[in-house]
């Protein structure tokens, strides 16, 4: 296994579904803090108050916030190289246009940065994974506002001279992405939908939601630039990468219809934004796209500067799965799918397709694109796991990031210049899309239920100490 030396080896996790503390601290409401718990059968809900007959798993998450030196003890134990985790927007501004940042909230990641290093864990942090203030969706729309643009960059400077020297590497949105859809018009964009809850794929949205969401993503994607072009400037050394949901595509059949179908949905889900955040501009076929769906973007010649100036360092992503594409819009299923099954594969519990080739083919396909350096940032298996006398037999986990890293590892033969990997998560933490904790991808076990009840202690799972191995290993030994 052919690891350079110095891989960034570490776990992941997000504020918002680990830290808890959802109002303490002089910290306010973020936008997942009005979301109910859901499953995959039910979506979650958007509160526009907080109201007594719903639960709000984002304000337990897996108590993060309050047992961090432990947590933090138990990754160097693992022998973390970095942690990729996120400030919570609305614990540095609390209502996201304030004159002021929250002292309180500045000094948490402070203690949380020094007591990493003091670990020789390298923080990898996101500047917001879906955690836009309340205030800021109720009161301006979110990102569809063009004033939002201001005070993201304004947060975005704070947290980069705060932390300067404690933290080198950024991304700026998590899975920027989503926003071509209507589960990221919420989570990322902050626009409240209309459905009043988090809809993942809405074939049906309105002209003028998919007017709104397009919007919102061009003001996030110059948020963007003006970040990178300031950290350069605050720092010469600071890296800035993009955060992307990396999404695979495969042909359903081998009809040239749905090999052109498979094209088309690498563009939208992936290439849509990495383009633009890595070549400075929208890729060419992006105005026919809005032509053919009547979308009508507000860009200025200064924002198209920026974008062009504000290129990112490195390309960071997710990667859990792959799905199919056909022209046959028939058989496009709803609800969480992002895509059509793959018959060839077989799927978590959670109906997620399991295909580590697809992630050396995605490694391959970005580095062929864009030839800057890869990190993976969130790969892992969602499953059900049991706590027995203290212990976790999570082998079905073991084998899932085992595959992974395998692939990882021929794609760095490949010649792909990948400097990290995170694995989501860390620790149990609270799903993102359904709100559960039963959907447990952590290598540490927190005793805690979808309702918030339980200790909240942290026992290690089999994959605790298969990881640590892998790590003191530089990805040699993984059995
Ligand atoms: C990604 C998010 C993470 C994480 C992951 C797993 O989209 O960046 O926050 O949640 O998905 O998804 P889920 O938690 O819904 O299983």
């Amino acid at each position: 296994m052919s690891f350079p030396k110095g891989f960034l080896w570490g776990g992941a996790v997000a504020a918002t579904q680990c830290e808890g503390a959802w109002n303490e601290d002089g910290k306010k409401a973020s936008i997942m803090d009005h979301v109910t718990n859901g499953d995959i059968n039910h979506p979650r809900l958007i509160t526009k108050e907080i109201e007594d007959n719903y639960f709000y798993p984002n304000h337990y998450g897996c108590k993060e916030y309050k047992f961090y030196e432990e947590d933090i003890k138990l990754y160097a134990e693992m022998g973390f190289k970095t942690y990729r985790m996120s400030i919570n927007w609305s614990r540095i501004f609390p209502n996201g246009d304030d004159e002021e940042p929250n002292q309180k909230g500045l000094d948490y990641y402070k203690r949380f940065f020094t007591l990493c290093r003091q670990y020789n864990i390298e923080p990898t942090v996101t500047m917001t994974h879906y955690d836009m203030p309340w205030n800021l969706s109720e009161k301006y729309g979110g990102f569809a506002n063009k004033k939002v643009i201001g005070f993201f960059v304004k947060y975005a400077t704070t947290i980069m001279k705060e932390y300067k020297g404690l933290v080198k590497r950024w991304l700026t949105f998590n899975e920027l992405n989503f926003a071509t859809v209507s589960y990221g018009e919420f989570v990322i964009s902050g626009i409240y939908p209309e459905c009043g809850y988090v809809n993942m794929d809405n074939p049906n949205s309105t002209l003028e939601e998919k007017n709104k969401r397009f919007q919102a993503l061009h003001n996030e994607l110059v948020a963007s630039a003006k970040v990178v072009q300031i950290a350069h400037e605050i720092d010469p050394e600071m890296q800035v990468g993009c955060m992307m949901c990396g999404f695979a595509y495969y042909p359903l059949t081998s009809k040239p219809e749905d090999i052109f179908a498979a094209q088309k949905d690498m563009e939208i889900w992936d290439y849509y934004c990495l383009d633009t955040m890595c070549k400075g501009k929208y890729p060419y076929w992006a105005k026919r796209f809005w032509k053919d769906n009547n979308i009508h973007i507000d860009i200025t010649e200064d924002e198209l500067n920026d974008l062009s100036k504000g290129t990112v360092d490195f390309i960071s992503f997710s990667y859990y799965r792959s799905d199919c594409s056909s022209n046959d819009a028939s058989l496009k299923q709803q609800g969480t799918d992002f895509g059509i099954r793959n018959p060839m594969l077989k799927t978590t519990e959670w109906g997620w397709s399991i295909d580590p080739l697809g992630l050396r083919w995605l490694l391959n396909e970005f580095y062929a694109r864009y030839e800057k350096p890869l990190m993976i940032v969130e790969n892992g298996l969602g499953a059900y796991d049991t706590l027995e006398n203290g212990y976790v037999h999570d082998a079905y986990r073991i084998e899932f990031m085992k595959n992974h890293i395998k692939a990882m590892s021929d794609a760095i033969d490949d010649g792909v210049d990948l400097i990290g990997y995170t694995c989501w998560c860390a620790i149990d933490i609270v799903s993102a899309g359904t709100g559960e904790m039963k959907k447990r991808y952590g290598l540490i076990y927190v005793d805690a239920d979808d309702l918030g009840n339980g200790s909240y202690k942290r026992y290690k799972k089999d994959s605790f100490y298969w990881y640590q191995k892998v790590i003191q290993s530089n990805g040699k030994d993984l059995d």
